[in-house]
Formats: structure tokens, C-alpha cells, sequence
């Protein structure tokens, strides 16, 4: 079995490849496994530093939009699962040209590949944000999408492609949406991580608006056992929800936030809100629970090992953090144009870790 992990440098693609290359999916046991990731500002390879010796694994620097490359590496009879994507919302609104190349460009790449090279299986990790927002209630998978972000739009059109080419060709796709992750190894430029880094480092943070916008929370190894599942129990053609099961509104979780580090609501900055933010999110997951998912990680105490996490690796962060001073001072946030790269060095396409 070949799994190729498209963005498996990143936050939840990493998580994903450390807990399979782990053993933590008995199914995919001995599974030869490909990580394609351009290394981005939010691509890491130390994120992959536990799995990088483990026999069967590589990591090759590149981007999903390249075809010559993905032919190469999504060899026949793969099973790709793409992780691979422009993810930070406020980003896409300074400008969304990255967004429609890596994630719709990008993702057709993998499925017009996918579907030459006979692939197994093609999961497309998708979003709740696609759905745009909703004040009461929860979304079904049949709900229509109404994306509000450029960010959320290049999700739904990536989705729209992936459906596509199950219906039009019968490629085996499926699409998991998931709430907000936390966790460990996340970029700080996410509202958990900033928050956490800001206030470990004795500074203030940012809140948009009102702050009584809401998300579901959902930790990063509950996230991964979803889509496991749905790789393994799924049907092709399916969408499937993956919740937290932890509502809260951004001044709750600032106050959890403010009390896991130690400080107190002076450190807290009300500042512009963010444009078209939506108000809330909300997944029914119960086609996915009658596969037998059910989160597991409890929040405060995910939270709490996540916040120690942060507190005990701060070389992983003060280099990341390096883009919140260039960038993401949220109230200077609309003089400031955003940074498009990072200082680390993204290796030439097709190099091969
Ligand atoms: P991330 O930003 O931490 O990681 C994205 C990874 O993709 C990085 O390693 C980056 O280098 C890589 N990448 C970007 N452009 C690429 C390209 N053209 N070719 C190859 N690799 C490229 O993101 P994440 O939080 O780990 O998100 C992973 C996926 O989960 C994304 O598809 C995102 O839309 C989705 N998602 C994330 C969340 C969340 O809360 N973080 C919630 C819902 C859905
Ligand atoms: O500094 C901040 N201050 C603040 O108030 C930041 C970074 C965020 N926020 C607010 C905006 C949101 O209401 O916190 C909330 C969470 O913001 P983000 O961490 O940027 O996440 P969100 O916009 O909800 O999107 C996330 O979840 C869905 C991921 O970034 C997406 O990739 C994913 O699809």
C-alpha cells in the first residue's frame, strides 16, 4: 500500500503522518508513505522529525499544482488523502492568488493524477467553513454551501471539483468537513496558538470585533481519527462531518486562554474585526458517529496539554512568531500588507528528504 500525504509538513497532515507512521491505523500497517509539501511559511519539516528515519517514508519538497511531479510520486493504486492548502483566512483576504492556486488549481492536479494513475482512494480534507455561517442550529452534509472568505471559497470549489470526479469519472472521493482544530505543532498565526505564544511571552492579543463569534473545537488527533475512519468505513461519493463537540464563544476561550498562561483581561486588545467574519459554525456529525467516531480528547484537557506544548517548545514557535510581528499585529492589520513568504527556505520541486 502507498498513501501519498499531500501537506503532511503542516499542522493536521503531520499529526496525521506522525500517528500512522506510529501505528496508531492498524489498517494502513506497513504502508509505504509520501509526504508532497512545498514548505510554505506554514510548512515545517521538523513538524515530521519523530517519523523522518522510519522506513517507507519520505518527504519530497514540491507543489500539488505541479503535474510532471505528482505523476511521478502518485504512483498506481495509491491512496491519497490532501491535506495540502492555504488555510489562514485573514491571509486570503489580503490576497487569495495562493488560495485558488494550491487549493482549487492544486487539487485538480491531484485528482485529474488520481484518476489517470487508477488510484485507490482520494480523501479531500475539507472545511465547515464552506458552509458559510449559521446563527442557530447545525449544517448537514447536504446543506447548500454558502462560503464567505476567499479562503472558504477555494475550499468549496475544491470540493465541488472532488464530487465531480466521482460523479462524472467514478473516482473513489471522499470529503471530510472538520471544525476548528487545536493542538500542538499548529502556526501561530491561528487564534489558540497566537493567543497562547502572545501571552507566554508576556504580550497582549488581539480580539476581532465583539469576540462573541463561536467555533467548535475539536483536537487535531480527534480530527485524524475521522478521516482515518472515513478512509476506512467511508463510502465513495460521501461528505463527512467531523465535530468537536466544543462550542465557544472567542471571549470564552480567550478567558480559558488568559487563565492557562497566567494572565488576566488587561492583556486583552478589542481591535478592527475581521471583514465578512463569519458568526458561527456548526456541524451535525452524525453520519460519521454511526461509524463509530466519537472525539475523545476532552477540551480542557487538550487545551491544557496544548498550551504546555506551546510553553515547552518555544524554538518551534519564536521562528514562526517572527511572521506575527512582520504581519499580524491585528490592530495595525489593515495598514500592514501581508508578508507573502516566510524566511525559511522552500527547496526546488521534486527534492526528495
Ligand atoms: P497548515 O497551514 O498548517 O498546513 C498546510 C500545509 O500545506 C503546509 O505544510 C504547506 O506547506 C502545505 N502547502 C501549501 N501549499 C502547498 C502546495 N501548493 N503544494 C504542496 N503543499 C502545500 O494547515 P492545516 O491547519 O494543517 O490544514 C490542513 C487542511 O485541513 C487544509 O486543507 C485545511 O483547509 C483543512 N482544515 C483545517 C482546519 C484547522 O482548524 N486548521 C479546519 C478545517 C479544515
Ligand atoms: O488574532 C486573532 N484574533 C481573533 O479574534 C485571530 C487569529 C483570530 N481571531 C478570531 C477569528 C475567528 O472568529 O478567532 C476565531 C478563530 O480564528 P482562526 O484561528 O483564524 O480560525 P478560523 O478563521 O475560524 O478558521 C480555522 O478553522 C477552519 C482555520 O484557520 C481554517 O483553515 C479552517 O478551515
Amino acid at each position: 500500500m502507498h498513501i501519498l500525504v499531500t501537506g503532511g509538513a503542516g499542522f493536521i497532515g503531520s499529526t496525521y503522518v506522525r500517528a500512522l507512521l506510529s501505528g496508531d491505523y492498524p489498517a494502513f500497517a506497513g504502508a509505504d508513505v509520501t509526504v508532497l509539501d512545498k514548505l510554505t511559511y506554514a510548512g515545517n519539516p521538523a513538524n515530521l522529525a519523530a517519523v523522518a528515519g522510519r522506513p517507507g517514508f519520505r518527504l519530497v519538497s514540491g507543489d500539488i499544482a505541479d503535474a510532471p511531479l505528482v505523476r511521478e510520486l502518485l504512483v498506481p493504486g495509491s491512496v491519497v488523502v490532501n491535506f495540502a492548502a492555504e488555510t489562514h483566512v485573514d491571509r486570503s483576504i489580503d490576497d487569495a492568488g495562493s488560495f485558488v492556486h494550491t487549493n482549487v488549481t492544486g487539487t485538480h492536479v491531484l485528482l485529474e493524477t488520481a484518476l489517470r494513475q487508477r488510484a485507490d482512494r482520494f480523501l479531500q480534507v475539507s472545511t465547515d467553513e464552506v458552509y458559510g455561517s449559521i446563527p442557530t442550529g447545525s449544517w448537514t452534509e447536504s446543506s447548500p454551501l454558502l462560503p464567505n472568505s476567499p479562503y472558504a471559497a477555494s475550499k468549496a470549489s475544491a470540493d465541488l471539483l472532488a464530487l465531480s470526479y466521482f460523479r462524472t469519472h467514478g473516482l473513489d472521493v471522499r470529503i471530510t468537513r472538520c471544525s476548528n482544530n487545536y493542538g500542538p505543532h499548529q502556526h501561530p498565526e491561528k487564534l489558540i496558538p497566537r493567543f497562547t505564544t502572545r501571552l507566554l511571552a508576556g504580550r497582549t492579543v488581539p480580539l476581532y470585533g465583539d469576540g462573541r463569534h463561536i467555533r467548535d473545537w475539536l483536537h487535531v488527533d480527534d480530527h485524524c481519527r475521522g478521516i482515518q475512519l472515513a478512509l476506512e468505513r467511508g463510502e465513495p461519493g460521501n461528505v463527512y462531518h467531523i465535530g468537536g463537540g466544543t462550542e465557544l464563544s472567542n471571549r470564552s476561550l480567550t478567558r480559558e486562554l488568559l487563565a492557562a498562561c497566567g494572565a488576566d483581561w488587561s492583556a486583552v486588545r478589542h481591535v478592527a474585526d475581521r471583514l465578512g467574519h463569519d458568526r458561527r459554525y456548526s456541524l451535525d456529525d452524525s453520519r460519521l458517529r454511526a461509524l463509530g467516531y466519537r472525539p475523545r480528547t476532552a477540551f480542557a484537557e487538550g487545551l491544557r496539554a496544548t498550551v504546555d506544548w506551546y510553553r515547552s517548545h518555544p524554538d518551534w514557535w519564536a521562528t514562526r512568531a517572527e511572521y506575527d510581528a512582520r504581519y499580524a499585529n491585528a490592530d495595525e492589520r489593515r495598514d500592514t500588507p501581508c508578508a507573502a513568504s516566510s524566511s525559511l527556505e522552500v527547496r526546488q520541486p521534486g527534492s526528495v528528504h
